[in-house]
């Protein structure tokens, strides 16, 4: 994934190691199992790779030592920012209703280039800004990019023929917006009293 053997995304304070030599660790990314994708196969490749993560957080409302990731990754001939800003575009529309806005900001991942961080329009407050959006009217949800060449190239994939973009998002963090829960906590607790609330919305 194009990381440095010194990056901190490999310390130890965001990794559990289960055993050293040979390492045996909990993933911190669901981005090893695109990796065996493109390792595997050659493009057209269309992924969507959804997965429980492990990270050495302290426990609280808004952080967790799990949870669930989902991952897109599209590899192709010609695939490019325009096709990943049009895929965002529905995806919120579909998750978060037609009158959804999107905006995308410059940042960065080591396994993509370029990179951004998608917000919406807030959908509590339609983007008037309120406390839940910092008075800002976005939130945001979800990281993404152009698949950097390094990352194709170290899988087998002829960077000068393809291209690719990728994404990831957090599902607990997508459901609180969607459902407006607060505390994380609550999603591994098996507490009735919320699984019996959450049941409800669907009715
Ligand atoms: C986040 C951001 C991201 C990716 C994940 C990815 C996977 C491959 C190649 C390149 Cl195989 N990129 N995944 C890309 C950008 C962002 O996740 O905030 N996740 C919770």
């Amino acid at each position: 994934m194009n990381f440095a053997a010194d990056h901190p995304a490999r310390d130890m304070q965001d990794t559990f190691f289960i055993q050293r030599s040979p390492d045996v660790l909990l993933r911190t990314h669901t981005s090893s199992v695109q990796s065996r994708v493109m390792e595997q196969s050659q493009p057209p490749i269309r992924i969507i790779c959804p997965g429980r993560v492990y990270r050495n957080e302290a426990i609280s409302a808004r952080a967790h030592c799990f949870f669930h990731q989902v991952e897109a990754l599209y590899v192709d001939k010609n695939v490019s920012f325009a096709d990943l800003r049009q895929t965002l575009l529905y995806f919120a529309r579909e998750m978060f209703g037609a009158d959804t806005q999107i905006r995308l900001r410059p940042s960065y991942f080591p396994f993509t280039e370029p990179s951004a961080e998608m917000d919406i329009s807030c959908n509590l407050c339609g983007g008037k800004g309120c406390s839940f959006c910092k008075h800002t009217g976005w939130v945001e949800i979800l990281g993404c990019g152009m698949v950097d060449p390094a990352v194709l190239e170290a899988c087998g994939i002829d960077s000068s023929v393809y291209s690719g973009f990728a994404l990831g998002m957090g599902v607990e963090r997508i459901t609180n917006l969607k459902y407006q829960v607060n505390d994380l906590r609550l999603f591994s607790e098996n507490d009735t009293r919320f699984l019996d609330e959450f049941t409800a919305a669907h009715k």
